[in-house]
């Protein structure tokens, strides 16, 4: 496969002023009729080649300014040697495609009987002969043609201009998108379907449509979507000044789908998932992913379509940002300060999860990556979670105004362009001088250079007699693929010093200041190493450093378990609470962790603390739910590094939950009893936490009651499972007694599926409930995954369906799925060919559940090359995964 480099972007030799489409739509053979006002580059040689991308398309016809021209199809390409020697001339092209063969989902396709469209990153070329890439933008003309009693919906971007019936039971619609767009965001729909409406009046007093469509028999399940997008539309108008700038705004659901959604201009396409919600069927994680997609895709309007990328080496200029724009929109819904650690403690839980060991293995790559075989493998946490951290490191070197500054001068320099990553950082620092982001440009720069998770080293010494406090702060990054010295950055340290005697926050004077600036700041640190030193601290201090996680490193700041306890009871800052129960706990593990023993049983200090904060009344039950949930499997052994011993991991962090469970019995029973809801079911921050939490209790009290024989907690967790009010409820229950292997848990298996049969979402959970289950000490996980294929609700071809059985069980259920007979890798190599030939993007997300092979101790490790090894031999294997399975072996 062609490897792309960034360096050898160039424009191209012409321009796509305007687009008119039409589809004469068919399942087995859609007619695509595409005339383009095409424009020479001024710095092309008159009469250039004009080179079109296609894939997978049959060309009809191919006309420039009227008459025939000579074209050769070259690897996709569709080359036009000789076009007509003018600045500016149209192209028509009439070609054919097949929607109901495409089980690829990019490019036009069908699902449950309608049309759908999903073009980022490089679809549109499967539809039609286009300069299928980002900083080619035309305005779209589109007329859709279609069966009627069908498709009685039919959708484009921008505004309706037409709509009317044609002979045969056919009818048309024609649509106007006046914003130059790239291709990526075109979209259409035409299906069956039905739409909650709600008007809306913006700030400015302009009048909007909004419009949620799903399928039939789903229209009570669209409130919270549309409350979202409400929400949405008010708060960018709110916080970044950017209204709504189309007359209607529509949200479609289909069950089909690769990814979460998709932002094409005013028709935003959504997985189900991600829209669907009652009470009922979705719990309040569902509720919540909800909110944040509808925002998140909302906002690409601005960050993404208005503003859009060069080419897609520059993808987190847009979704780095918009990431970072849809977890702030969270935060403030969500609302107290406690809601908002909440959040950010969940983001770097999953950064933690997902973006480290991408970091830390073969597909290592930075924010901006160099290089690219298939750009859809780019879609990845480095773009997405780490560009978000990327650009709130600049907000947090410029404060909220100044990057609302920022912001507002990006939009003044480049509404309606296709920019780089270079163009926004510079708008930030421009609009901001004198910052410290402005004054060390070119070091913070290195976050979208650099791949690899930097290291912070922090090692402080008190003088008592002086009262001095020194902290030198270190940092340094591990080679990764293709970079083996890294230079050093600027890392923004938030901290503070917290007494160690009663907790109390320090003023903090750095020595020649004048007076000392409160109790938290941002240190700087640009250098590979610098030291700071804090005069007139009153007391010894414990550093509280990297609040709120100010930068995405590993922080190594050798605080014992005694300073640690200091943070977890005293620290003012919410995230570093909550990192320091983490720590306590990890240090727990790790110490276990050499040899074959037992875990030790655990000690009261830290028993006493986790039952402090559970007991505290001060703080919000989510928080605590946060607080006593342990490190993951997965986290832990990224911590770890290397010779990972998957089993060993899981066994040692199975006895401390049992520990755990046992110790703070009484404690769980407290907060299982004290925290449930008794109003009715929303799904706000408040309720959620307060189910969260009895939900953990009840994990634990059923864990402990099987575990020593006991029939009341998991009789109570099943009469919950049968009786409960809301999902958030009965899925809690189901996965209590799943999680302690109760006998208990078969009979209410099957009942929900009974109850939810038909539903695809709540199937799903199901599949990936069992997918994720602690695996019996007999085994039989892999058993029990391989049965479930066979499952009549089975198949391959759903996304969502695929994902929850076979990414549960291969990359959420490390146990089971790492065996010693090396049948689960078996079982992967096997799963990812299969997929790959029905759908090479799904097929590469699931090879990458091998990325971390390296890292693994014997069997394991040469068990799992061996699996890499076979599927990178294989015949016919697509570009997606290929690049993904060469890189695990390079
Ligand atoms: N642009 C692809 C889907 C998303 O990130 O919104
Ligand atoms: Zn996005």
């Amino acid at each position: 496969a062609t490897v792309i480099r960034r360096e050898d972007y160039a424009a191209p030799a012409y321009w796509i002023r305007s687009v008119e489409l039409t589809f004469d739509l068919d399942p087995a053979k859609t007619i695509v009729a595409s005339r383009l006002t095409v424009e020479r580059h001024a710095d092309a040689a008159p009469g250039a080649p004009l080179v079109l991308h296609g894939d997978g398309l049959v060309l009809l016809r191919c006309l420039a300014d009227g008459e025939s021209v000579s074209f050769r199809q070259d690897d996709g390409l569709l080359v036009i040697d000789n076009p007509p020697d003018q600045p500016s001339f149209t192209l028509e092209i009439r070609n054919t495609c097949a929607p109901e063969k495409n089980t690829q989902l990019s490019g036009l396709y069908t699902s449950g009987g309608g049309f759908f469209t999903q073009c980022e990153a490089e679809g549109f070329r499967r539809i039609t002969y286009f300069l299928d890439r980002p900083d080619v933008m035309a305005v779209y003309t589109v007329t859709l043609r279609a069966d009627k009693a069908k498709y009685p919906v039919l959708l484009s971007n921008g505004n309706l201009l037409e709509q009317a019936d044609l002979p045969n039971g056919r009818h048309m619609a024609k649509w106007h998108d006046p914003f130059p767009k790239p291709s990526y965001l075109f979209a259409l729909v035409a299906a069956d379907l039905v739409c909650r409406e709600q008007r809306i009046t913006a700030r400015n007093g302009k009048e909007h449509l909004l419009q949620v469509h799903v399928r039939r028999g789903d229209l009570d399940k669209t409130e919270h979507a549309m409350n979202a997008l409400i929400a949405s539309v008010a708060w960018d108008e709110a916080r970044f000044g950017l209204p709504l700038d189309l007359e209607r705004f529509m949200v479609v659901a289909v069950g089909d789908f690769n990814m979460g959604a998709m932002e094409n201009k005013g028709l935003n396409i959504f997985n189900t998932k991600y829209v669907l919600a009652s009470p009922a069927t979705a719990t309040d994680d569902d509720f919540a992913g909800i909110e944040s997609v509808v925002a998140h895709e909302y906002f690409h309007n601005w960050t993404g379509n208005r503003i859009t990328c060069r080419d897609w080496f520059q993808l987190s200029l847009k979704e780095g940002l918009t990431v970072y724009r849809d977890q702030e929109f969270s935060m403030d819904m969500a609302g107290s300060a406690s809601a908002r650690a909440v959040l950010r403690i969940d983001a770097v839980r999953n950064l933690r999860a997902v973006q480290f060991p991408e970091d830390a293995g073969p597909m290592a790559h930075p924010v901006r990556p160099d290089s690219y075989s298939e750009i859809n493998n780019f879609y990845t946490a480095t773009v997405y979670e780490k560009g978000a951290e990327v650009v709130r490191m600049m907000a947090t070197l410029v404060g909220r105004a100044g990057f609302r500054a920022g912001m507002d001068l990006y939009f003044q320099r480049h509404d309606g362009q296709a920019v780089t990553c270079d163009d926004f950082a510079q708008a930030i620092a421009d609009a901001n001088p004198g910052s410290a982001l402005a004054s060390h440009l070119g070091h913070f720069k290195q976050w979208y250079a650099q791949a690899g998770t930097p290291r912070l080293q922090a090692r402080g010494s008190y003088n008592e007699a002086a009262r001095r406090y020194t902290l030198t702060l270190r940092q340094s990054g591990a080679p990764s693929p293709g970079q083996p010295e890294k230079q050093p950055g600027l890392v923004p340290v938030l901290m503070g010093l917290v007494a160690a005697d009663d907790g109390r926050a320090l003023p903090l004077k750095l020595e020649g200041e004048a007076q000392a600036t409160g109790t938290e700041r941002v240190l700087v640190l640009t250098e590979a190493e610098q030291t700071f030193t804090f005069v007139n601290v009153e007391a010894p201090p414990v550093p509280s450093l990297l609040r709120g996680f100010s930068a995405p490193v590993t922080l190594d700041d050798g605080l014992d378990d005694a300073a640690l306890l200091v943070l977890l009871q005293h620290d003012a800052d919410a995230f570093n609470r909550w990192e320091a129960g983490q720590r306590l706990s990890l240090g727990r593990l790790l110490a276990a962790l050499p040899g074959d023993a037992d875990l030790p049983p655990l000690d009261d200090a830290y028993l006493q603390a986790l039952r402090r904060v559970l007991r505290d009344d001060t703080l919000d039950p989510a928080f605590k739910d946060q607080v006593l949930q342990l490190p993951s499997e997965v986290y832990v052994a990224e911590v770890v590094g290397s010779e990972v011993n998957p089993q060993r991991i899981h066994r040692l962090r199975e006895q401390l939950r049992g520990q755990l469970a046992s110790a703070l019995r009484d404690d769980w029973v407290w907060a299982f009893e004290a925290h449930q809801v008794r109003e009715g079911y929303r799904p706000n921050a408040a309720q959620a936490g307060q189910r969260a939490l009895a939900n953990q209790a009840l994990r634990m009290l059923v864990l402990d009651a099987v575990a020593s024989g006991d029939t009341v907690w998991p009789g109570r967790a099943y009469q919950r499972f049968k009786d409960a009010g809301n999902m958030t409820d009965r899925f809690g229950a189901l996965s209590a007694l799943v999680d302690a292997q109760s006998p208990l848990a078969e009979p209410a298996l099957a009942r929900f599926h009974a109850l939810f049969a038909g539903d695809d979402l709540v199937i799903d959970k199901w599949f990936n409930l069992q997918a994720t289950a602690n695996e019996p000490a007999s085994g039989g996980g892999l058993q029990r995954v391989k049965a479930l294929m066979q499952h009549a609700d089975f198949s391959l071809k759903n996304p969502n369906r695929a994902r929850a059985l076979l990414s549960g069980f291969c990359r959420d259920n490390p146990a089971a799925f790492h065996r010693t007979d090396a049948a689960g890798y078996v079982f992967w190599a096997d799963r990812v060919l299969e997929l790959d030939a029905i759908n090479p993007q799904l097929a590469a997300r699931l090879a990458r559940a091998m990325d971390r092979w390296r890292a693994l101790a014997e069997p394991w490790r040469s068990a799992a090359r061996e699996a890499v090894a076979r599927v990178a031999a294989a015949p016919r294997l697509s570009d997606d995964v290929r690049e993904i399975v060469t890189k695990a072996l390079d």
